[in-house]
């Protein structure tokens, strides 16, 4: 018998299907064949532990031990928060991953007029070490390792963090766990900034700085591609701006004087993981590939500083509102992808993800999907077992190829900080999260129980609400106790020292001094040149730390740095004809289009709405790609600014004279700032103006906000083009249904 080729397959393939094409083009530009053998598999890609770690980062992989079952849990109180951790590991988990309530993140203490609607709803309220305290109450610090999602008011929380610990008699070098501090990312997608670029990027190093030297088993950032990709970004954008991001910081602690060895071993990453269930495991092990070289090429000579270690979680937005128990199948998936993938930390989110925070009864179902591939499956029992798979060998060197051409891209920029500053990177991902949002509106990527067998009806599933007012009381109250109960002098003496360390910049000390050298030239690290310019210390995390042991509250660390960097703010500018290019020749688009002109005849103008974020809440995906499809349909569109109090956003909306005010809501906030915002349009003679809402809503809420004046309510898997019908009726027009023709024009 003749050994076939692929020459021969393809012959016969294409028989069976009479010829038509079977490449698979995938949104990163990958041309996926139908078949791949020997011929296509490039060289050999080593050995699980052994450079360039493409097979995972350890030699044993999970054979000698499982990946890390890690949660991402917190909301309401830090009682209730340390309650459901406590419950948790008793059921299995095995690390914490705390998140914190939108306050806490951009630096507002509880009581602060901005963050009314925020706290507690997100994730947990903390203000001072006390709530840390309360948050970790007999879970023992020394041998749990603990995940902080933290970027904005990351020297606070991380103080905060250390003087818990010490005050439970754990010292700081014993503690095992990850923050993530990964500032660039926040600019691109995250929006949980606080400070403007330059200073924020301070923070970041001085944190490497800090944990290197005191702090040998924490892991100094968690550099993200999680929220690119639930952004939309594709999996190179994903990788190519992460790694690139990876760098950036890497070689800013090198410019700060420190060796990178001593801290590069203790970076790690963090990726997403959604239903392109190849992609995301050739995505993670050409993560390991690049990083390896970049390390390589910026000097690193210890093996572990070299070695991608990384947390993954499943995908948000690839879940649902309708029909949820689908998500349950979903973040199996995922799970498995990221678990094929090597990934050394997982988070598998609960099948309410779409409209609330998990109960305990969807959290222990997401939790237990990972006990069941851990223990029931039999994946642990065999390192990387898909290495040489033909197809994943070949995906893994055309992602690295296509991720290495985007990193030299960003290269030829100046780096990440430059490039993140020019807006490309997030208008790339903004482009690809349009292009994916018409492409699902179109039936053409497939969302089952969405766009394609949906139910006729949806059944109603319990969800976790928050008493918003109730968490606000209980923390305004302590912090009143903190506040008396504290030595005010040391507090003022703490602070002052921290805002005169944030007027110093190191890096223009450095450059005043030739004593900033060694005697070999070597630039000395900070803190030394700062003993050597008379400044006791210039490290903002240990000065943070001080002013955390004499209970400054984490709003007054926050602000005694905003009195020299001042609070960056931004104004969303939404990518154009993304969507209306995809819905070329569409009759339905047309209609609609149609019927924006026909209203913007009758009003003398366009119509017009402002996409409103209210409150603390930076998700903005979801607001920039309605915002971006509205004007493609021929809408004049206002995009507020992020962190809008409800006042300021009715203001904006008198001022600017709009039709309609849509408001995107994706943390919970939605009950207690649409309301109030309709009251100051109420208040100010416009209730004309129509008030709509989209995001995060769960349907148990859908009645209160009618109640209060909500018009049209935009869930999870709306279809935009219909959405925007929909607004139109709203504004009167009397437009059909789907797939019916126009009435008498207006
Ligand atoms: C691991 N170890 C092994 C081994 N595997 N030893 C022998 N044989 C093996 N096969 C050892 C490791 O060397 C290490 O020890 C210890 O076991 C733990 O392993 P690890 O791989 O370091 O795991 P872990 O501690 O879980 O750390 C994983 C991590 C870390 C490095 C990725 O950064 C992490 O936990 N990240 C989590 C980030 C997170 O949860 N983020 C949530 C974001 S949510 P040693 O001694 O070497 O340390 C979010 C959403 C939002 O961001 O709000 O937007
Ligand atoms: N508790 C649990 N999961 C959360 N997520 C965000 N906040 C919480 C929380 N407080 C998860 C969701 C979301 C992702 C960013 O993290 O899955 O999509």
């Amino acid at each position: 018998m003749t050994k076939s080729t692929k020459a021969d397959w393809q012959d016969r393939a294409a028989q069976e299907v009479k010829g038509r094409d079977l490449t698979w083009h995938t949104p990163e530009g990958i041309a996926v064949q139908p078949l791949y053998t020997a011929e296509d598999a490039p060289t050999d890609p080593g050995l699980p532990g052994f450079e360039p770690f493409t097979r995972g980062p350890y030699a044993s992989m999970y054979t000698g031990r499982p990946w890390t079952i890690r949660q991402y849990a917190g909301f309401s109180t830090a009682e209730e928060s340390n309650a459901f951790y406590r419950r948790n590991l008793a059921a299995g988990q095995k690390g914490l991953s705390v998140a914190f309530d939108l306050a806490t993140h951009r630096g507002y203490d509880s009581d602060h007029p901005r963050v009314v609607g925020d706290v507690g709803k997100a994730g947990v309220a903390i203000d001072t070490v006390r709530d840390m305290e309360i948050l970790f109450d007999q879970i023992p610090l020394d041998t749990m390792s603990v995940s902080m999602t933290m970027n904005g008011a990351v020297l606070p929380v991380l103080a905060f963090y250390i003087v818990a610990a010490e005050r439970a008699a754990v010292s700081q070098d014993k503690l095992s766990g990850t923050i993530q501090n990964d500032i660039l990312k926040e600019f691109m997608v995250r929006n949980t900034y606080i400070y403007p670029p330059a200073p924020s990027m301070r923070i970041v190093s001085d944190i490497i700085a800090y944990t290197s030297a005191n702090m040998p088993k924490f892991n100094s950032i968690s550099i993200s591609g999680y929220h690119m990709h639930e952004a939309g970004a594709t999996a190179v954008q994903e990788l190519a701006f992460t790694i690139a991001d990876g760098k950036e910081y890497a070689t800013r602690a090198i410019e700060a004087g420190l060796d990178i060895d001593a801290f590069a071993p203790r970076l790690s990453f963090f990726w997403g993981i959604g239903m392109n269930f190849f992609m995301e495991i050739a995505k993670m092990r050409a993560a390991r590939t690049l990083w390896h070289d970049v390390m390589t090429e910026l000097g690193a000579q210890n093996p572990k500083s070299k070695m991608l270690r990384t947390h993954c979680q499943t995908s948000g937005v690839s879940l649902q509102e309708q029909d949820p128990y689908n998500n349950v199948i979903r973040t199996t998936l995922e799970a498995l992808s990221a678990v094929l993938g090597g990934t050394q930390s997982l988070h598998t989110n609960a099948l309410d993800e779409a409209i609330a925070l998990p109960t305990d009864f969807s959290a222990r179902i997401a939790r237990n999907t990972q006990l069941i591939l851990q223990e029931e499956s039999g994946v642990c029992n065999v390192a990387d077992p898909l290495g040489g798979s033909y197809y994943i060998e070949a995906l893994t060197a055309e992602i690295t190829q296509k991720a290495r051409e985007l990193i030299a891209e960003v290269d030829e920029a100046g780096g990440m900080t430059v490039y993140v500053a020019s807006g490309k990177p997030k208008a790339a991902i903004e482009s690809a999260a349009a292009a994916k949002q018409a492409s699902v509106d179109k039936g053409e990527t497939v969302i089952v129980g969405v766009n394609k067998y949906r139910r006729e009806t949806e059944d109603e599933i319990d969800t976790l609400d928050i008493d918003n007012h109730a968490v606000r009381q209980s923390q305004v109250k302590r912090l009143e106790r903190v506040r008396r109960e504290r030595d005010e002098e040391a507090v003022k003496v703490a602070l002052a020292a921290l805002t005169r360390g944030s007027r110093t910049d190191p890096a223009d000390a450095r450059a005043e001094a030739e004593k900033g050298r060694d005697e070999n030239g070597v630039p000395l690290p900070p803190s030394q040149i700062a003993r050597l310019e008379g400044l006791s210390e210039t490290n903002l995390l240990a000065l943070a730390v001080e002013a955390a042991r004499a209970d400054a509250t984490l709003g007054e660390i926050s602000s005694a740095m905003e009195a020299a960097f001042g609070r960056y703010e931004t104004v969303p500018t939404p990518v154009k004809g993304v969507y209306a290019a995809a819905y070329e020749g569409d009759a339905r688009f047309a209609q609609v289009v149609a019927g924006v002109e026909a209203v913007a005849r009758r009003l003398e103008h366009k119509p017009r709405i402002l996409v409103a974020k209210m409150g603390q809440d930076g998700h903005d995906r979801g607001a920039n790609v309605i915002a971006s499809a509205f004007a493609d349909m021929g809408f004049e569109v206002l995009s507020g600014p992020l962190f809008q109090t409800p006042e300021e956003t009715a203001k904006m909306a008198i001022e600017q004279d709009v039709d309609a005010v849509g408001a995107s809501s994706l943390a919970a906030g939605h009950k207690t700032l649409i309301p109030e915002m309709i009251q100051h349009l109420r208040d100010a003679g416009r209730a004309d103006i129509k008030v709509v809402a989209g995001g995060v809503i769960p349907p148990q809420d859908y009645d209160f906000l009618k109640k209060a004046g909500v018009q049209g309510i935009y869930g999870p898997g709306t279809n935009v083009v219909e959405a925007v019908a929909d607004v139109l009726r709203l504004l009167g027009h009397n437009m059909p249904p789907a797939g019916e023709e126009m009435e008498a024009a207006e």
